[in-house]
């Protein structure tokens, strides 16, 4: 069976035979390169006693997609798809009003943001039909490009893919005296890529036919273009990159030239590494800086991808090599200067040291399953001490693609079984793609936001796994505090 997504309700038909086999669709469409790529707005905010406000409205709204004969019922925030990118430095109070005109629970989560857990808008934060949301919170935390998308209980797969959608960029010290390439939607791109497949009413339709790791469109666009060119005007140019899907994994690269890695998820990385190819599970970003030749026509690929298993590929996708998006060159390009940044006036007490961890948890993934349970929104399954320093062990024990992402915090790979991670996963990050059998050593400290009350969420961020359960949930305490949540039997966990 597959569900296709009209405008305002879920549909279901009859599956093709191809569908029924277990595999996803996986060949990608070559379309011609002549859409101009759309740019995201920067949303406008008001700046009031310090608090920077935003607005935003979730709405239903319908979009032409190039060689469609109808219009596509499509999501988004202020806009018929996709939401516009929002900007804010470190030290800024955020507030936000965001209106729910759909007809159904949304909500808006803050992927990557440290904040208070009620400010998270997971699923214990639902936006109501009609009703308005207002989470508030300080920015404290390195520069970095964070994107939101709603978080809704059971249903962020189908959300995601209708178009709730958008970026949110952070600002600090060392990102403003960068020697980067910075001027928003001319030399520093933000990329939401994602894939789509159509019915044939040229609607979006997500399988549901089994396939894994969910449903693998055979159509590509970034920022909500298909078949995107972009004009370069200098020699370099700074990418956002968002992988944005709910099931594809990228291999990112260029066919002729190598890439410099400035950042990952969770803002700039030590110094500048350059790469061949970079690989993206959803909802992981990297920042990487491309140059370019006067007058030359140049594509963003994504490669076949190496998903950490002989059987996966088949199955996930990990065979397509496709073009992304392509890059015409000007004649003659404005120079910048080599990519650097100076270390944050917060880099001493942004970093966090693996002698101070006080615990280590164990997490294993399996069948929408993590350690056993799935997600059920009225059991904690981790207490955990405001200010502490944690190891996360975390690995699938399945051959099919999962990853992890924790809310709140941002992470750092300590190792992958004994191994160093890779320059790409050395970097701040709170998602990362779990190679099957593999043993990911995670650090990370838990500031601020004590809350028994409210829990944040840890799961795959394969959508259609979350969805069906592969998530948990902890809360932060202050010592003496106990969980309000509600703890299990089995699971108690004291706290001194
Ligand atoms: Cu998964």
């Amino acid at each position: 069976m597959r569900r296709a997504l009209a405008a305002g309700s879920v549909a279901l038909v009859v599956a093709s035979s191809l569908a029924a086999c277990g595999m996803s669709t996986s060949a990608v469409r070559t379309v011609a390169f002549e859409q101009e790529l759309r740019i995201p707005e920067l949303a406008p905010s008001t700046l009031e006693n310090g608090v920077r406000t935003f607005e935003l409205t979730a709405r239903a709204g319908e979009t032409a997609f190039p060689g469609r004969d109808t219009a596509t019922g499509t999501w988004g925030f202020d806009d018929d798809f996709l939401g516009p990118t929002l900007r804010a430095k470190r030290g800024e109070t955020v507030a936000f009003e965001i209106d729910n005109t759909l007809d159904e629970n949304t909500s808006v989560h803050w992927h990557g943001m440290h904040l208070p857990a009620e400010m998270d808008g997971g699923p214990h934060q639902e936006i109501e039909p009609g009703q308005t949301w207002r989470p508030t919170w300080t920015v404290d935390q390195p520069a970095a490009s964070l994107w939101y998308h709603p978080h809704p209980h059971g249903a962020t797969e189908e959300h995601v893919y209708r178009g709730l959608a958008g970026m949110f960029l952070l600002d600090d010290d060392a990102s403003a005296a960068a020697d980067l390439p910075a001027d928003y939607g001319v030399d520093d791109l933000p990329l939401i890529v994602q894939d789509r497949q159509f019915d044939d009413d040229d609607q979006f339709e997500l399988s549901a036919d089994g396939s894994e790791p969910g449903t693998l469109g055979d159509t590509i666009m970034v920022n909500g273009t298909v078949g995107a060119y972009q004009q370069v005007t200098t020699d370099r140019v700074r990418l956002r990159l968002l992988n944005g899907s709910t099931a594809r994994t990228y291999a990112f690269a260029f066919p002729d030239r190598e890439m410099t890695l400035v950042a990952t998820g969770g803002g700039l990385i030590d110094a500048p590494v350059d790469l061949e190819r970079i690989r993206l599970a959803p909802g992981e970003r990297a920042e990487i800086v491309v140059p370019f030749e006067p007058g030359e026509t140049v594509r963003l690929r994504s490669e076949s991808v190496d998903l950490g298993g002989i059987l996966i590929p088949a199955t996930a996708g990990g065979n397509d090599d496709f073009d992304v998006l392509e890059f015409r060159a000007a004649d003659e390009l404005a120079p910048t200067p080599d990519p650097s940044w100076p270390r944050s006036v917060h880099a001493d007490h942004d970093a966090v040291a693996e002698a101070d961890a006080v615990n280590t948890r164990e997490f294993v993934l399996n069948t929408r399953q993590i350690n056993g349970e799935r997600m059920d929104m009225s059991r904690t399954d981790e207490v955990v001490r405001v200010g502490d320093t944690e190891i996360w062990e975390v690995r699938s024990t399945q051959a099919i693609p999962h990853s992890f992402h924790i809310h709140d915090v941002q992470f750092r790979v300590l190792t992958i079984d004994e191994e160093d991670p890779p320059p790409e996963l050395a970097g701040r990050k709170d998602t990362i793609y779990l190679e099957p059998n593999r043993r990911y050593r995670l650090l990370m400290r838990f500031e601020d936001y004590a809350d028994p009350e409210m829990p944040y969420m840890y799961h795959c961020h394969m959508l259609l796994h979350e969805d069906e359960g592969m998530m948990g949930q902890f809360v932060v305490i202050e010592p003496g505090q106990e969980d309000a949540v509600g703890l299990p039997e089995d699971h108690a966990h004291a706290v001194d």
